[in-house]
């Protein structure tokens, strides 16, 4: 199997530089030798660019709105070819990558006649407007933008937009009043870390699962530093307290694995000038791995009665 990773080195999401330096932190912790090792043809297309656009005169509070739309033109048609012949692995950058990753792959899947599933593993809920995000930050609206809702002018259109009921968010601990009320008038299934406190982690993906296998789905997961724990993983601008152990992160990448259904992945918003010595990147490096079939054993052991 071919794995193509795709540099994003995108930083126009959110004020705080220093996610561009984050595909080459994934490529100095070792990510397509670990891959290989798992078995897997890797190719590295190297960092792509931004399409030049003209800057729209956008409302003033949006932060870096022609960066983030030349990027989102990119990344839309970088993904519908990748994923056309392998395993995408999108190496951010920030989470405004998603506006193109995701809604490229989608459009793929729409001319295979399979819907499109999202798995937004994150702190935040990421959806936003650009009517209603108060910082202007534009990392915080993707999910609204690949499901279709209204308010990106200047954008380029989503070719598929994704269905509410398609998406799943989980390890949500900081979401803004404007979101909370979007969602919860929405079919997004959100699972907040008090959910995961109460039920553990692995029943509500199952869930979803359950329902892209059902359906023949193409699954894209969207992996933000922050879903962790800022104790385990300090390398990003917005750290929430509160987040996922690293278990629970291998258990979920894991779990995915052994699915079958991931077709496409989103390592996002590791910003390495905020990181120890590389080692948030070496736990985004080592999840990667578990999702794509790195494993303690073979077959699972006699399980204690
Ligand atoms: C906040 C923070 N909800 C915003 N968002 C994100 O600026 O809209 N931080 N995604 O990582
Ligand atoms: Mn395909
Ligand atoms: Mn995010
Ligand atoms: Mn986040």
């Amino acid at each position: 199997p071919l794995v193509h990773l795709v540099g994003a080195p995108l930083d126009c999401g959110k004020r705080r530089a220093g996610c561009l330096m984050g595909p080459d932190a994934y490529r100095t912790a070792g990510l397509a030798r670990v891959l290989e090792d798992l078995g897997y043809e890797v190719t590295d297309h190297g960092n792509l660019h931004a399409a030049p656009v003209e800057v729209p005169d956008g409302p003033a509070h949006l932060h870096a709105l022609g960066d983030t739309i030349g990027w989102t033109t990119t990344l839309q048609k970088a993904a519908k070819e990748a994923i056309a012949t392998g395993f995408p692995i999108f190496l951010g950058g920030d989470h405004a990558l998603s506006l193109g990753t995701a809604t490229g792959v989608a459009a793929h899947a729409k001319t295979e006649g399979r819907p499109q599933f999202i798995l937004w593993l994150d702190a935040h809920a990421d959806f936003h407007t650009p009517a209603t995000t108060e910082s202007g930050n534009l990392h915080g609206t993707p999910l609204a933008y690949l499901t279709g809702q209204p308010g990106f002018d200047g954008f380029p259109p989503v070719p598929a937009p994704v269905p509410m009921a398609n998406v799943c968010l989980l390890g949500l601990r900081s979401v803004d009043a404007a979101e909370r009320a979007a969602l919860q008038q929405s079919e997004v299934r959100y699972h907040d870390m008090r959910q995961i406190d109460e039920l553990g982690i692995a029943a509500p993906l199952r869930a979803f699962l359950n329902d892209v296998a059902a359906a023949n789905g193409a699954l894209h997961v969207s992996l933000d530093v922050d879903f962790l724990d800022p104790a385990v993983a300090p390398a990003v601008g917005t750290t929430v307290p509160g987040g996922a152990t690293l278990r629970e992160a291998h258990l979920v990448m894991e779990i995915l694995h052994d699915s079958g259904l991931m077709t496409s992945l989103d390592l996002v918003e590791l910003n390495p000038f905020l990181d120890e010595r590389g080692r948030t990147a070496q736990v985004m490096v080592d999840l990667a791995a578990s999702g794509l079939g790195r494993r303690i054993f073979d077959r699972p052991t006699r399980a204690f009665t």
